[in-house]
């Protein structure tokens, strides 16, 4: 009877198996038809690829962690599509029949995209062989799919940096912006002005806080004390061409004028008061500053070719320029109103040398104090404001509004959880996320980018705790940028999340696992 009891807890549960889905892709592709039967790769399963996809039918192998054989007709191809329409060379076809399977692209994108759509299906299924035989099709909604690490509160090795590459790319989020300077630490090598690298990197204590609220201090690499690191430009190089392979975009952030106590405390005659551990901006009425950025940023061009370069502009204290003889004759010089004048000088001066030099300025909204640079890019996170105005002015944006894309808030119960920053930003709260906002004309739409999601550091001293931070949370965010909005379902994300815990075990993400008593 006992055992009966059982057979018959056994076959409903098979039952209720065979009616969930068995394909569970995230972000949610504009069209998925599961069909019955299964591919299965076995010995004789070989991989050919069009010649202009023949890269990345190698990542394919390369990540699947199956060992697929090259070559031949293939069963498994990549396949180049030529429309007569001008075709969306991000969009892709993946087919899986019982005989074999097929990506269609116009484009490397779409090529990837298909890849990581099929590597996703493997990763998700209880044997990654066995793939349940499915009809997709698929494009993004928008262009610009960021995710942003801070890497100057602390300092996170290559490798992480790799994996969260990887990781970004199974999720198909497009552009990484690498926020290597703040004051916490420079962490990318400049050969015209070594100290930056040989003693802004490296502070005392591992604990951020602590150290904000003490003098500050940064010590010499090599000091016992000293805790920090950066990446040579070899290193950065290496992750710019990691990156492209997998479709991803480094846009790499030099901050100014603010947030750069660790150049200040090494070259303290760029700041107003011409003394270390004073202020965190440069001084503006100094022309050194800005012969000094413009060093800074031929080297960074040199080794980031994205069209976008970052310059910060968040949080300058303003009230040093008040201070600062040098900054007032500017201001006077060039009939600036006042201090936020002045900035915005700055930041259109920073503008013509990187248009000079083929490239486009971004940074955070407070770019907008003062009047915006003639083509700048503006990142919305004070809210969705700044977005708004700028896009309303007919300049490009991207949307990281703090409420929803901050991800170094907590996604729980604070009693229950590991110390962050504050704020609550749920699962549930970034799904809902609308990245074009309700307030923007309607031709001023296409204005909007896409969206981004930032990881401040401030309380991430390990790489566990970003991962702990990002995911699943990033999950939610590349359905809201990447899937159209009409297909877009909290429920449905909810049970494909369930699939993708074990994605993720597999690569061995340290991921929160939301409590769905406290999400709707
Ligand atoms: C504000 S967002 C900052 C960062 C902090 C973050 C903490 C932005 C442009 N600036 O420097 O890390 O808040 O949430």
């Amino acid at each position: 009877m006992k055992r009966l009891g059982l057979i018959a807890l056994l076959a409903a549960g098979m039952q209720a198996q065979a009616q969930t889905a068995r394909v569970n892709v995230i972000p949610a592709p504009v069209q998925v038809q599961e069909q019955p039967g299964q591919f299965t790769i076995n010995m004789q399963t070989t991989i050919s690829a069009d010649p202009v996809f023949t890269d990345a039918a190698a990542l394919l192998s390369e990540q699947s962690g199956i060992a697929l054989k090259r070559g031949g007709q293939g069963s498994i191809r990549i396949l180049r599509e030529i429309t007569r329409q001008a075709a969306d060379s991000a969009a892709y076809r993946l087919l899986i029949s019982r005989d074999e399977v097929r990506i269609y692209a116009s484009g490397r994108a779409g090529a990837l995209h298909g890849i990581y759509t099929l590597l996703q299906i493997m990763a998700t299924q209880p044997d990654p062989r066995i793939l349940p035989a499915v009809t997709i099709a698929d494009r993004p909604r928008f262009g610009y799919r960021g995710l942003h690490l801070d890497v100057s509160r602390h300092f996170f090795p290559l490798t992480f940096v790799y994996k969260y590459i990887d990781l970004m790319a199974m999720y198909k989020m497009n552009v990484f912006h690498w926020h290597i300077t703040d004051g916490a630490g420079w962490r990318l090598e400049i050969k015209k002005y070594p100290a930056l690298t040989q003693q802004a990197a490296w502070r005392t204590y591992a604990n951020y806080m602590e150290w904000w609220n003490s003098p500050r201090h940064y010590l010499e690499e090599g000091n016992p004390n000293a805790y920090g690191g950066f990446y040579t430009q070899d290193e950065a190089r290496a992750v710019v061409a990691y990156a492209a392979r997998r479709g991803i975009t480094v846009i790499p952030e030099i901050e100014m004028p603010g947030h750069s106590e660790e150049v200040l405390a090494v070259y303290p005659h760029l700041s107003c008061a011409g003394e270390p551990y004073r202020q965190s901006e440069f001084c503006l009425g100094n022309d050194s500053t800005f012969i000094f950025l413009e060093d800074v940023l031929r080297e960074v061009m040199d080794i980031f070719p994205s069209k976008y370069i970052h310059i910060g502009g968040d949080e300058a204290e303003k009230k040093h320029w008040k201070a600062c003889p040098k900054c007032q004759r500017r201001i006077r010089g060039h009939q600036l109103a006042n201090e936020e004048g002045l900035q915005s000088y700055a930041v259109k001066r920073m503008e013509k040398f990187l248009i000079a030099n083929g490239r486009k300025l971004m940074g955070w909204d407070e770019i907008l104090e003062g009047g915006l640079a003639p083509e700048a890019t503006v990142m919305s996170w004070r809210g969705e404001k700044g977005g708004i105005t700028a896009a309303s002015e007919g300049h490009d944006v991207v949307m990281t509004p703090g409420g929803y894309c901050y991800f170094d808030s907590y996604q729980s119960d604070p009693s229950t959880e590991p110390l962050t920053i504050g704020g609550y930003l749920p699962l549930s709260k970034v799904y809902s996320y609308e990245p074009v906002p309700a307030a923007l004309a309607a031709d001023k739409a296409h204005h909007v980018l896409g969206a981004q999601a930032n990881v401040w550091a401030e309380y991430m001293p390990t790489t566990y705790q970003v991962e702990y931070m990002v995911f699943p949370r990033v999950l939610a965010l590349s359905e809201v940028v990447w899937s159209q909005k009409e297909k877009r379902s909290w429920e449905d994300f909810k049970t494909r999340l369930q699939a993708h815990y074990r994605l993720l075990q597999r690569k061995q993400v340290n991921y929160y696992r939301p409590s769905w008593q406290l999400e709707p």
